[in-house]
């Protein structure tokens, strides 16, 4: 969570990386916006004096088109291409959405946001707002009382300050970021084993001055420091010989634009400054016929709950997607390190909050990946033996948010299954602990400085299309069946599925103890036994927040109390805690538009699921937190005939004694 780090790699050219360069013109209607594109709209939006010095450029992004379009697009068409600026307008201190139409080159619909609502934080806000912090005489004072000689040392964290009902009359209307403090030793020091606990520094981003410096009980910086650079271990473990990925003949994957072709799947690649990568249109080719499986798939939403009840730390809850846009702080990828092998980048244009466009080299990679064994069987009794390697292949992007790197991956396999994997790590957020006092809300995880108890709460927004694009989901239990006539021998058990055909019926939560999974069917077309096609939803990691359900919070991060929702498709309808999450007032999101209670048995849909990792840190998370892994599957469930992975060939004779 937090502030954005200067990630700047260095991307050596190394052979066998190819890339899509984000000059290259649209060819589709579903293609991220392009950097002309991007810089026509901020020219349309200079001409229309909707952009000024006074007024910030949040984000531009495609509007996406409507489902038929993309439908009845065929190569060669034309197509529609829109793009939706929101703005913030520091000078009436108000914000905008506004429509640009790049092909009438005109502005279209423009909307004023209503007064309270607060678009993502920007970038650039963040510097702005630790030189604001920096420029305080306020912060200066405060640091003297603390013994800090040397500000410059001074790491300035800036947090989304969130709604709580809590705040001050003065504040409110105010754009708000809540800035913590962490003292390094020297400019390389890792900031967050020194924290400086006793100090929130409450800076106004219309103004960019600071407001006011809330002071807390004093707790002494903890002695010890937790460096990870490269200089600062001298130890390396020595004994690793080289491992190299190599594919003579080249990946067995096609990229066309952003339209990947792998095996049977079929899929583009998107980008939004606010999801990051997202995937549309993914499709599985079967026997010449194109099976649609999901229209659209993108980790929606994340919200990062802090257990520590102080008053300077219950707002720590970062909405990283909603207020700060993971996008924006996607990393340019190194080859060699980030990923390995042979490896097709994706470049994205980015919008910089003066309207300015640069392309983020390496945003996301895509690669093959040896996966183990796909299946295998020996029959002893005739020494027959078959046995498959999994080749998969993985698309990913990776987010530094602050004090925390966030690794995505989605992942398609031979078996017709897709797997969406979270890896969490980086340095996590830490405040300091008395000599001798142990924390209740979280683990000491060096000398007197504690990991406070968090979550890191994920949405996924799936729309699927399995087979077509009406769709219901079912619930699966599987329940023991009590011991009586039909079960003299106690041993059965069901599983019984139960459809979730409105909105509120579908709101649901993981259960271990009956093995809970959901299927999403095509009630319109059936398999071979009779059953409709469908693809199964299976959870991994999850856990219920821990949040009590009217903590502050939860009015925001109310998508958070179910882990799956289901809701008729709508375009409008896209992020879990509503378009703008940041500080507002009522909250928004699935649990207000599942108020309706619509119909969902039957026609097109999204799909939410809500996954959860509790981070009760450890000792050994710290400095860098080895990275933790969680995230869910979509797997074939009557969807083929059979195992979709039988016409897999055996590896090649040199390769395998079989
Ligand atoms: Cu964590």
């Amino acid at each position: 969570m937090a502030t954005p780090t200067d990630v700047t790699h260095e991307i050596p050219e190394h052979d066998g990386a190819s890339s899509h360069k984000a000059s290259m013109p649209a060819s589709h209607p579903l293609d991220p916006l392009t950097v002309s594109e991007l810089e026509e709209t901020v020219a349309i939006l200079t001409r229309e004096k909707h952009l000024s010095d006074r007024v910030r450029t949040v984000s531009i992004n495609l509007i996406e088109p409507p489902k038929n379009v993309v439908e009845q697009y065929r190569p060669g068409n034309s197509f529609d291409r829109k793009a939706l600026a929101v703005l913030l307008d520091r000078g009436q201190q108000g914000a905008r959405e506004v429509t640009v139409d790049l092909v009438g080159k005109s502005v279209g619909p423009v909307k004023e946001l209503p007064s309270g609502i607060q678009p993502s934080i920007m970038l650039d806000e963040f510097a702005e707002c630790e030189q604001a912090v920096r420029r305080s005489p306020l912060f200066h004072e405060a640091l003297r009382k603390r013994g800090v000689t040397d500000p410059d040392l001074v790491m300035v964290e800036p947090w989304s300050a969130g709604m709580y009902g809590t705040e001050l009359p003065e504040d409110q209307g105010l754009r708000r970021m809540r800035a913590l403090c962490f003292v390094r030793s020297e400019t390389r020091d890792n900031g967050y084993a020194r924290p400086a606990d006793s100090m929130v520094v409450v800076v106004d981003l219309y103004k960019m001055e600071v407001l006011r410096i809330e002071e807390y009980e004093p707790a002494p910086l903890p002695p010890e420091s937790g460096n990870w650079a490269r200089e600062y271990i001298p130890n390396k473990r020595t004994d690793l010989k080289p491992l190299e990925i190599v594919q003579p003949e080249g990946p067995s994957f096609t990229v066309e634009g952003n339209l990947v072709q792998w095996q049977k799947w079929k899929f583009r690649v998107g980008f939004t400054s606010r999801e990051g990568l997202v995937l549309h249109t993914i499709s599985y080719l079967e026997d010449g016929v194109e099976r649609p499986v999901l229209y659209r798939a993108s980790i929606c939403e994340m919200v990062v709950p802090y257990g520590d009840p102080r008053e300077q730390y219950y707002r720590k809850n970062a909405f990283d997607i909603g207020e700060y846009g993971l996008g924006m702080l996607a990393n340019s990828l190194s080859l060699g390190c980030d990923c390995l092998g042979v490896i097709y980048y994706f470049d994205f244009p980015l919008v910089d909050s003066h309207g300015k466009i640069a392309p983020l080299k390496n945003a996301v990679c895509l690669h093959e990946e040896d996966f183990g064994i796909l299946w295998k069987h020996t029959d002893w009794r005739t020494g027959q033996t078959e046995v498959r390697r999994s080749r998969r292949l993985s698309v990913s992007f990776i987010a530094t948010v602050g004090n925390y790197e966030y690794a995505y991956y989605w992942y398609f396999y031979q078996d017709g299954s897709i797997q969406c994997e979270i890896k969490l790590t980086g340095i996590m957020n830490t405040t300091a602990l008395a000599p001798g006092e142990q924390p209740l809300y979280g683990t000491e995880v060096a000398p007197q400085l504690n990991a406070p108890f968090h979550q890191h709460i994920f949405a996924a927004r799936l729309v699927p299309c399995v087979d077509g694009p009406n769709n219901s989901v079912y619930e699966v239990n599987s329940l023991g069946v009590p011991t009586g006539p039909s079960n003299p021998h106690g041993n059965a058990f069901v599983a019984e599925e139960t459809l979730l055909g409105t909105e509120q019926s579908a709101q649901r939560r993981v259960n271990s103890a009956t093995a809970r999974f959901w299927r999403v069917v095509n009630p319109n077309k059936k398999n071979r036994l009779g059953r409709p096609v469908g693809y199964r939803l299976v959870p991994g990691e999850n856990c219920p927040p821990l949040v009590q359900p009217d903590a502050a919070v939860m009015r925001r991060a109310g998508f958070t109390s179910n882990h799956v929702w289901v809701t008729p498709y709508s375009p409008e309808e896209r992020f879990a805690a509503g378009d703008y999450p940041n500080q507002h007032p009522t909250g928004d999101g699935l649990p207000f538009w599942t108020k309706a209670n619509r119909n969902v048995d039957n026609t097109e849909l999204s799909l939410w699921y809500v996954f959860a990792h509790n981070h009760v840190p450890r000792p050994e998370d710290w400095p860098v937190m080895p990275a933790a892994m969680l995230g869910f599957q979509f797997r074939p469930d009557g969807f083929f005939e059979r195992s979709a992975a039988m016409d897999v060939p055996p590896p090649p004779p040199k390769a395998c004694c079989h």
